[in-house]
């Protein structure tokens, strides 16, 4: 009976070796998991998505060229989690990914879930490649840390002095949203635009989930300032926009990243138009070096314009992998030190990172709005 079933085996093993492709059996194909985290759900979903379609997009380019680490073929499998751009349940997820047993991650998107979440990566050595950009990201001495854009740090200070000197502000109104991202960016605004000779005349602050701003707005207005300096995200700053024209308020409103997208000016009903300008690190995706071909592939792939990150998100992934084939290994102890010396040319730019894990020469862009479209005012 045993012996039968040799035979058998070895029947099947020579029957396969001719119907197989040549080659078939030299590589064995090993999994490689890579967690993706930020919101997919709640007002910034639709960050967390554009994030998770440009993490999808490299690891489907990956698979289709079909890298080979450490002798065996690669397939790259993405482990997406909604984070709910909320700090408790950003370490929950971090938690499990890390049990998941991934090799690398991409996100988290919010400073305020980035933040406690990359102590857990750290603590388990893998590799995690983000776009929050409030600073402390990347002062926490972690190793196994970086950002792929510019800091609040390089694009507050750009934008204080776009204020002062472009748009001849004196007077200064601050919101904050009292998330890690928006006190972060408020205040590293309210300090640059007062070293370049402004006054600050109102400090408030709402909620991240915040709809109605009237009290506030109504306050500022009294003290009439020539902008308003908004430290939150688009789905707020619409809303904002809107109701300062309710209010004939003529000051311009001011924000860093979370505020550049075409959803700002869709929330506003086209009040941004003249009166929003909002910066952001890097390029316009029309000036990257492959932006043209990212966003017509894109688009082809998911059936929707691109609206931030995902190009970044795509970058972050191939650098990974270009960190790991520099190595020849998948596994995060190894490969961890070759994201550190990474060199790659990316559709973005250019991704090296200093000591501390931020992007070299980040660059930065000022936008504002036209006819409810974000047009480039100043910047790289
Ligand atoms: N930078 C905008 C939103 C992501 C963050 O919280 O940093």
């Amino acid at each position: 009976m045993k012996c039968r079933s040799k035979n058998a085996t070895l029947i099947a093993l020579a029957i396969a070796s001719v119907i197989a492709p040549a080659g078939a059996f030299a590589q064995a194909e090993q999994v490689v998991l890579i967690g993706n985290a930020g919101p997919l759900t709640g007002g910034a979903a639709h960050w967390g998505k554009d994030n998770e379609n440009g993490a999808r997009l490299a690891i489907e380019d990956l698979n289709k060229k079909g890298l080979v680490i450490g002798g065996k073929k690669v397939r790259f499998e993405l482990v997406s989690q909604d984070d709910q751009a909320d700090p408790r349940h950003a370490m929950l997820v971090a938690n499990k990914l890390v049990d998941t047993g991934v090799k690398g991650v991409l996100g988290h998107f919010n400073s305020g879930a980035a933040i406690p979440a990359s102590s857990i990566y750290s603590r388990a050595g893998i590799p995690d490649i983000s776009v929050a950009t409030n600073p402390q990201l990347t002062q926490q001495g972690l190793k196994n840390t970086f950002r792929i854009i510019a800091s609040d740090d390089d694009v507050g200070v750009a934008l204080a002095q776009f204020a002062v000197k472009e748009l001849k502000a004196s007077k200064v109104a601050v919101i904050d949203d009292r998330t890690a991202y928006g006190q972060g960016a408020a205040s590293v605004f309210a300090k640059a635009v007062k070293a370049q000779g402004a006054t600050i005349v109102s400090e408030q602050f709402a909620s991240d989930r915040a709809t109605d701003f009237m009290a506030i707005l109504t306050t500022i207005k009294s003290k009439q300032p020539d902008i308003i300096f908004y430290g939150g995200m688009d789905a707020q700053a619409g809303l904002i926009a809107r109701q300062m024209k309710q209010l004939g308020i003529k000051a311009k409103l001011l924000g860093t990243d979370g505020l550049c997208t075409s959803e700002v000016a869709k929330i506003s009903a086209g009040a941004v138009d003249g009166m929003l300008y909002c910066t952001r690190g890097g390029k316009e995706l029309d000036k990257m070096p492959r932006g043209a071909e990212f966003e017509k592939r894109y688009k082809g792939r998911f059936n929707t314009e691109v609206l931030s990150y995902a190009p970044y998100l795509y970058d972050s992934m191939m650098t990974l992998a270009a960190a790991m084939q520099a190595a020849n290994s998948v596994e995060p102890a190894q490969y961890l030190p070759a994201v550190a010396k990474v060199d790659y040319e990316g559709i973005t730019g250019t991704i090296r990172f200093d000591e501390k894990g931020n992007l070299k020469q980040p660059g930065f862009t000022v936008f504002t709005y036209q006819q409810s479209k974000r047009v480039r005012v100043a910047g790289s």
